[in-house]
């Protein structure tokens, strides 16, 4: 007789490398890193908790101020699938400067987040950092249902809550050298080389992207403050993140703290580490495959309540080439 152990559902991602982070086991990749540890402990977390005791202690990552009175934008209040549940999309996440796991949702806690600034410069007629608190009040916020699309093929929908890209804009003015922005991530190498792993002292930290003018003066390019009604939790990038629902995850950089309008495109994260792989661009496209994958479709995790997911086709520009096609010479 056989006993099938049918894992958890909570257990499930903890299973998996992405593949994003499958890349730095690769031996082209190790060869770059004369001395680096290869045993980058990739431990779950929570691998002796019980799955109510998990929850909880989810469930308190998420337990976040509410914001009130937020108005879904209406041409953004559906898309053709359901949100994703909240207490999934809080424990699937990727911020590598906590681990390479899924399950960063625990280690992501650490990043401190009160007193938090952000900083835009450069080519700007008006330089200026903001407290967090003030960014929030001084833009309209707005919620906006999005596809999300990660470049490992897996999909959620999201309910952000923030204001569109093109009104800091407005309010630094970019002068005309600025060409390209550069969104830079929170960095403690004490933080991200402490609990989770080894090698990634090695990465080309902070975490950074980058956006053409163009892209980030389009209607749907977001910062996100909020998410499911309150304020951002860690493990998605609180306090501030982009989002650019037409492009592929790793674009969306995480708990920002400088934003540099620049005059030729900036380096950006996966950018760096193999231009091959992740291009600067990357428009989410069903017939571009992955080096190592195809994109032609995705796993849309949302469903239901568990890590129960559906094969999707992937959408060209995820569903959003109305808005963002004429960008790249398309209709
Ligand atoms: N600073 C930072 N931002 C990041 C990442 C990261 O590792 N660090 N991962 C990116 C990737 S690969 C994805 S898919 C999304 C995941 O966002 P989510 O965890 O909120 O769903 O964040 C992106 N932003
Ligand atoms: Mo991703």
């Amino acid at each position: 007789m056989t006993i099938i152990r049918i894992p958890k559902s909570w257990e499930l991602p903890e299973r998996e490398v992405t593949p994003e982070a499958a890349y730095f086991n690769r031996r082209r990749f190790l060869k770059t890193l004369v001395g680096a540890s290869i045993g980058a402990s990739i431990m779950p977390i929570m691998g002796c908790q019980s799955s109510s005791d998990t929850d909880k202690a989810l469930t308190a990552t998420l337990e976040l101020p509410k914001l009130e009175s937020i108005k879904t934008n209406p041409a953004f209040a559906t898309v053709d699938r359901p949100v994703t549940n909240e207490l999934l999309a809080g424990r699937y996440n990727n911020f590598y400067e906590f681990g390479t796991g899924k399950s960063i949702w625990q280690a992501a806690q650490a990043l401190p987040t009160d007193g938090w600034k952000v900083e835009v410069t450069g080519a700007v007629k008006n330089p200026r950092t903001y407290d967090i608190d003030d960014l929030l009040k001084k833009f309209p916020l707005e919620e906006r249902i999005y596809r999300f699309r990660c470049v490992e093929a897996w999909s959620m929908v999201l309910p952000w809550i923030g204001f569109p890209m093109k009104l800091l804009m407005a309010e630094v003015e970019p002068t005309s050298k600025a060409k390209f922005v550069q969104f830079i991530s929170y960095d403690d190498p004490q933080l991200r080389i402490g609990p989770s792993w080894t090698l990634g002292g090695k990465l080309p930290w902070p975490y950074t992207e980058g956006l053409t003018l163009e892209e980030m003066a389009n209607e749907l390019a977001f910062f996100a403050v909020g998410l499911y009604g309150h304020l951002l939790p860690k493990q998605h990038g609180a306090p501030l993140r982009e989002v650019v629902p037409w492009k592929y995850g790793f674009k969306g950089a995480k708990s920002i703290v400088k934003i540099e309008f620049v005059e030729s495109q900036p380096a950006t994260f996966w950018n760096t580490i193999d231009p091959h792989e992740y291009d600067f661009e990357a428009n989410v496209n069903p017939n571009k495959p992955h080096p190592r994958w195809s994109q032609a479709t995705e796993k849309f995790i949302g469903k239901g309540a568990d890590f129960s997911w559906e094969k999707r086709d992937t959408l060209p520009y995820n569903g959003y080439g109305e808005y963002v096609a004429q960008l790249y010479g398309n209709k």
